[in-house]
């Protein structure tokens, strides 16, 4: 079964995606993600110039095979638009593979280790009341493990609270450039530690909480914030600080027993290997999409699992429904699943564009036993929704240092 044609799709339904779709001579096709927000042109252009001319004739079943050619047979390694990319061409192939042997790709993984795949919803709010009856209303719905974010009061903006605007598009106003947000750890630690007694005295202990610090504390802060929000029982910190240097980590995990989380802008197994080897983390949050695809996050999964590390990939919107669906395919095999990020199947245009085959019932999403990823995309219904330029926003101090996020 040869590889026939490749075609890359770039389409704006409330964010950009990236959608590659690999046709082969027998007709069955594959459907792969390579969003990176922010860089969408880039990741579709490398595919298009670099990639795609290498692929077309090969045989669509060698994954191993097409995976190390375009990562161990390029002089240049990692990168996230070059992950991204390959990323997208190796959750196509496993869609085809599996489309080929009539089966979903959780049964060529090795078939299912539990009946359905646990998520985390978010409750985002302006202000803590806000955050916490947003929560009641994910409890209602029948989830069980809920991420708070809140705004710090006396910053213009926090990342993932949007006030008044709809989305980043209207928050970039007619001026596509990022945006700039504050940051002050120290009105930020005035909130976060009420924020979570408050949770904890609204709701007791039956629910699970999350927290996602976006890379903004130095590695003591962390500790400091890991040591206080103890009593709260967090099921993970996410992000606490920025983890180039893995060592850091080691400051942070001698204070604290708080569940510490990591990975979500990973590329490769190598920007997490001692933080998993020396269990300075608690969950990875790697994404197919940008950590190189279905083959790499099964590697990385197993790797996980013999240092105690459990998966909880990155499921923010940016990453496409195509991306999702690879997700709980691995999610619902890996023996060592911890949690799935989950902030909906997306707004009614996405849904014109990607029809999925999942159901969520109770905090839960349910696998179907449609053959592939079991995902179809719509070239005729994206052509519609054209791309639009958009940028993450620039984190910056009070005193306009540019800071980590
Ligand atoms: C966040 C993301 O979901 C998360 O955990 O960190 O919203 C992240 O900021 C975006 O995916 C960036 O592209
Ligand atoms: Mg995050």
């Amino acid at each position: 079964m040869k590889i026939k044609e490749i075609k890359v799709f770039v389409c704006s339904p409330g964010r950009n995606f990236v959608t590659v779709k690999v046709i082969t001579d027998s007709d069955i096709y594959g459907l792969g993600d390579a969003t990176l927000n922010g860089r969408e042109i880039a990741v579709a252009t490398y595919l298009e110039e670099h990639l795609i001319p290498c692929l077309i004739g090969r045989n669509a079943h060698d994954i191993e095979d097409i995976w190390q050619y375009l990562y161990r047979g390029v002089y240049w390694r990692k990168g996230a638009v070059n992950m991204a990319a390959i990323a997208a061409i190796d959750m196509a192939l496993w869609d085809i593979k599996g489309k080929a042997a009539n089966m979903p790709v959780y049964q060529l993984l090795g078939g299912k280790s539990r009946r359905a795949v646990g998520l985390y919803a978010h409750a985002n709010g302006d202000t803590i009341e806000n955050t916490l009856d947003k929560t009641e209303e994910l409890i209602d719905q029948g989830f069980k493990a809920i991420r708070l974010q809140c705004a710090v009061p006396g910053l213009n903006v926090t990342y993932g609270v949007l006030g008044d605007k709809a989305d980043y598009f209207e928050l970039q106003g007619n001026r596509p450039l990022p945006p700039e947000e504050e940051w002050s750890t120290q009105k930020y630690f005035n909130m976060v530690v009420d924020l979570f007694a408050q949770a904890r005295a609204r709701f007791g202990n039956n629910i699970h909480l999350l927290h996602d610090v976006h890379s903004r504390l130095m590695p003591i802060e962390s500790a400091r914030l890991g040591k206080l929000l103890e009593p709260y029982n967090l099921l993970f910190l996410e992000d606490a600080s920025i983890a180039e240097n893995q060592d850091s980590y080691k400051v942070i995990r001698q204070h604290t027993t708080t569940p510490l989380a990591i990975g979500e802008t990973y590329n490769t197994i190598w920007d997490c290997k001692e933080l998993i080897q020396n269990q300075l983390i608690d969950y990875i949050r790697v994404a197919a999409t940008h950590a190189g695809g279905i083959t790499a996050l099964r590697r990385i999964a197993d790797f996980a699992s013999i240092h105690n590390v459990k998966t909880a990939p990155h499921g923010a919107p940016d990453l496409s429904p195509v991306c999702f669906a690879a997700h709980m395919h691995l999610n619902i095999w890996a023996p060592n699943f911890g949690i799935q990020e989950f902030v909906g199947f997306g707004n009614e245009h996405s849904a014109r564009i990607f029809q999925h085959t999942l159901t969520l019932e109770n905090g839960m999403v349910f696998l179907s036993d449609a053959p592939g990823l079991g995902i179809e995309f719509d070239e005729e219904a994206a052509k519609e929704y054209p791309y639009k330029r958009s940028y993450l926003p620039v984190s910056r101090l009070e005193d306009g240092t540019v800071w980590h996020w």
